[in-house]
C-alpha cells in the first residue's frame, strides 16, 4: 500500500478542519488504503460533504420559509477514479452497505427502495442531465463512518451529504461549474429520487456553509431564481452541543410526507380566501387568528379531495389517514417568525432570548408538528436544568435523532456529564455528545496517488 505522507494530508486538511485536522489524518489514510485495496493502485480524487445541525427553522424549508443550519465538521468522504465507459462502480467502507453498479445517464434505474446507492444514483442522474460534457465512468469508495463521519438517521443529514458528495464529485470531474446555490437546489430535487418530498435546507447547508458560522437561508428564490443567504457568526461566549438520543427511526418517510401533505392542505384551504398564495410562507404576515378559522383540526386526503383540494404528488400517502392540518400550519407559521427573531437575538448578542426561542421551537415541534419522542423531550428538559444552558430543542426531521443545546462555553463540561448521567439512568443508553464545530461546505479535497 502506498503511503500518503501524514504531512501531505495535514497540509490539505488544515484549511478544512482547523484545530481538528490532526484527528482527521488517520481516517483519510484508512479511506485511501481501502480504495487502493478495492480498486488497485493509481490516481484518486478526494471529495467531502458535511452533515449539518439545524439551530432553528424545522420543517419550514419545503414551505418556502426560513432556516438557520450550520455544517458540522463531521462529513462523508467520497473517493473517485475515472474509468473508461459510463459504468459507475460503488463500494462503501462499511460492510453493511453492499457494492453496487450502474450505467451513467439521464435516466438511471433505482435500486430497491432503501438501498444506499439510490442517493448516488439520484445525484448521478441529475449531473448527467445538466452537465454540458457527460461525467466519466467512475470507481467510487464512500467513507462516512461515525464518529468522524455523519451519524446516520440522527437528523444530521447524512443522506443529503451523500447526494452532495456525489454531485460535487461528478460535476468536478465533468468540468461543470454551477453556482453553489444552483447546485444545492438541484441536489435537493435529485434527492426526491429516493421517494421523499424533502426540502432544500440540507443541501444548501452542505454546500454553502462557512467555518464558525451558521447559514441563514430564505428558502424562497427571488424572481431571478436566486436564494438569499447570510452567514451568521456564532456567539463567542456560547457553544452548540449536539446530543444524539441513539434512537433512530428509519421508517419515518411516510410521516414526513404526511407533514408535507398537511401543509399543502393548509395552503389549498387558505387559497379559497387568498387565491394568490402557493406556500405557507405567503401568509406569514397575516395574524394567525385570521387564518386559524379557515383550517380544520383534522382532514383526511380523501375529505380534502372531495373538497377539491389538490395535494399534488406525495409518495405513499394514505387517503384515509387524518392529517392535523391546523396544528401543522401553526407550527410552520410560528417557526418562521422564531427564525427571524433568532437572527435579531444573535445580532444583539441576546443569548437568553435566542435560548427562549429554541425552547419554544421545541414545544411547537412536540405539540403542533408532533415530531418529538419521549427521549428527545427528556434530553431537552434535562439540558435546560443545567446552569449556563440558554435553551435546547430537537434538531432535524424528528422522530428520534439529536437535540441541540445552546450553552455557555464554561458550562459545556457540566452539561455533558449531567446529561450523560441522567440519560443513562433514564433510558439505559449512553448518548453520543459532541460540540458543533461548524465547518466549511462540500468540495474537492485533493487529487492524489495511492
Ligand atoms: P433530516 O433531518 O436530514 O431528515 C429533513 C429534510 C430537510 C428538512 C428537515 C426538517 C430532506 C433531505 N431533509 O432533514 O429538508 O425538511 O427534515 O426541518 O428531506
Amino acid at each position: 500500500m502506498t503511503q500518503i505522507l501524514e504531512s501531505t494530508l495535514f497540509g490539505l486538511l488544515d484549511p478544512i478542519y482547523g484545530p481538528g485536522a490532526p484527528a482527521q489524518t488517520a481516517r483519510y489514510q484508512t479511506a485511501l488504503e481501502a480504495f487502493a485495496r478495492r480498486y488497485g493502485p493509481g490516481p484518486v480524487h478526494l471529495f467531502r460533504a458535511p452533515g449539518r445541525v439545524n439551530l432553528i427553522g424545522e420543517h419550514t424549508d419545503y414551505n418556502h420559509g426560513f432556516v438557520l443550519p450550520a455544517a458540522l465538521d463531521k462529513d462523508i468522504l467520497l473517493l473517485a477514479r475515472p474509468r473508461p465507459g459510463h459504468r459507475v462502480r460503488l463500494s462503501n467502507i462499511e460492510p453493511l452497505f453492499e457494492d453496487a453498479e450502474f450505467e451513467l445517464g439521464e435516466s438511471i434505474p433505482p435500486a430497491p427502495r432503501g438501498h444506499w446507492s439510490n442517493y448516488l444514483r439520484g445525484a448521478a442522474q441529475m449531473v448527467a442531465a445538466q452537465a454540458a460534457t457527460p461525467p466519466p465512468g467512475l470507481d467510487i469508495l464512500v467513507a462516512g463512518t461515525a464518529p468522524a463521519g455523519v451519524p446516520r438517521g440522527a437528523g444530521l443529514s447524512s443522506s443529503s451529504a451523500l447526494v452532495v458528495a456525489m454531485a460535487v464529485a461528478l460535476a468536478h470531474l465533468a468540468g461543470w461549474q454551477p453556482e453553489r446555490a444552483s447546485l444545492a437546489h438541484r441536489c435537493a430535487d435529485a434527492e426526491w429520487y429516493v421517494g421523499t418530498r424533502g426540502g432544500i435546507m440540507d443541501h444548501f447547508a452542505a454546500l454553502l456553509s462557512r467555518r464558525d458560522h451558521a447559514l441563514f437561508l430564505d428558502c424562497r428564490a427571488d424572481a431571478q431564481g436566486s436564494y438569499h443567504t447570510r452567514h451568521i457568526p456564532f456567539p463567542a461566549t456560547h457553544r452548540l452541543v449536539v446530543v444524539d438520543s441513539g434512537l433512530h427511526h428509519d421508517n419515518v418517510r411516510g410521516e414526513y410526507n404526511r407533514r408535507v401533505a398537511a401543509c399543502r392542505a393548509g395552503v389549498g384551504l387558505l387559497r379559497r380566501s387568498l387565491p394568490d398564495i402557493t406556500h405557507l410562507r405567503d401568509v406569514q404576515n397575516i395574524p394567525w387568528a385570521d387564518l386559524a378559522g379557515q383550517l380544520p383540526e383534522v382532514a383526511t386526503p380523501a375529505d380534502l379531495a372531495r373538497q377539491g383540494i389538490d395535494l399534488g404528488e406525495i409518495p405513499g400517502l394514505d387517503a384515509q389517514e387524518p392529517l392535523r392540518v391546523a396544528a401543522c400550519c401553526r407550527h410552520v407559521w410560528t417557526e418562521n417568525a422564531r427564525v427571524l427573531q433568532t437572527l435579531d437575538a444573535l445580532a444583539a448578542n441576546d443569548i437568553a432570548q435566542a435560548g427562549r426561542l429554541l425552547h419554544e421551537a421545541h414545544a411547537s415541534a412536540r405539540d403542533d408538528y408532533a415530531i418529538s419522542t419521549p427521549e428527545l423531550d427528556f434530553l431537552v428538559s434535562t439540558a435546560e436544568t443545567v446552569d449556563g444552558v440558554a435553551g435546547a430543542r430537537l434538531t432535524g426531521a424528528g422522530w428520534g435523532g439529536c437535540v441541540v443545546v445552546l450553552v455557555a462555553q464554561e458550562a459545556v463540561g457540566t452539561l455533558q456529564t449531567q446529561l450523560a448521567a441522567a440519560y443513562a439512568a433514564h433510558t439505559g443508553r449512553t448518548p453520543a455528545i459532541f460540540l458543533c464545530q461548524a465547518g466549511p461546505g462540500a468540495g474537492p479535497v485533493a487529487s492524489l496517488s495511492v
